[in-house]
């Protein structure tokens, strides 16, 4: 009888060790992603790379001259979706979210990225011009000018 408990604890603690072992070896898998993010300064750098610094971030990182975030997260921990949510909410653009206009006008003045990019493309085509847009890009330029 003793015999038998025995063998019977030992199976238990071998039971339990596999079980500690498989939750230890739960797949971690980490996510590299890169997207756009608009911005301007090394102020906008700070402000979008602490947004993005959520449980189940590893790094994040946002270069003021390609305009990319990379992001590394734990897979589940996080979506991409929440990050580009992150960083509209704190007044800068992605492709998948528009910061609300409210938060924009908030930023300080060198922070305030071109949100008139579109029209200036068309402002490119000098086959026709409109002034209207043309006097919005030159604005645009104005806000920038304490940025480096
Ligand atoms: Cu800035």
């Amino acid at each position: 009888m003793k015999a038998l408990n025995k063998s019977f604890v030992l199976f238990l603690s071998l039971l339990m060790l596999s079980v500690i072992n498989i939750s230890a070896q739960e797949e971690v898998v980490k996510i590299t992603t890169e997207f756009k993010v608009f911005g301007n300064c090394g102020m906008c750098e700070e402000r979008i790379e602490k947004v993005l610094m959520v449980d189940g971030v590893e790094s994040a990182s946002w270069d003021k001259e390609t305009k990319m975030a990379t992001v590394v997260y734990v897979k589940g921990k996080v979506t991409e979706d929440q990050l580009h949510k992150n960083v509209a909410e704190v007044g800068h653009d992605t492709e998948k979210y528009k910061a609300s206009d409210e938060v924009y006008s908030k930023l300080p003045g060198c922070c305030k990225f071109d949100r008139t990019e579109d029209v200036k493309k068309e402002n490119d085509h000098k086959d026709h011009k409109h002034s209207d847009s043309h006097d919005t890009h030159h604005k645009g330029d104005k806000k920038k000018s304490c940025c480096k």
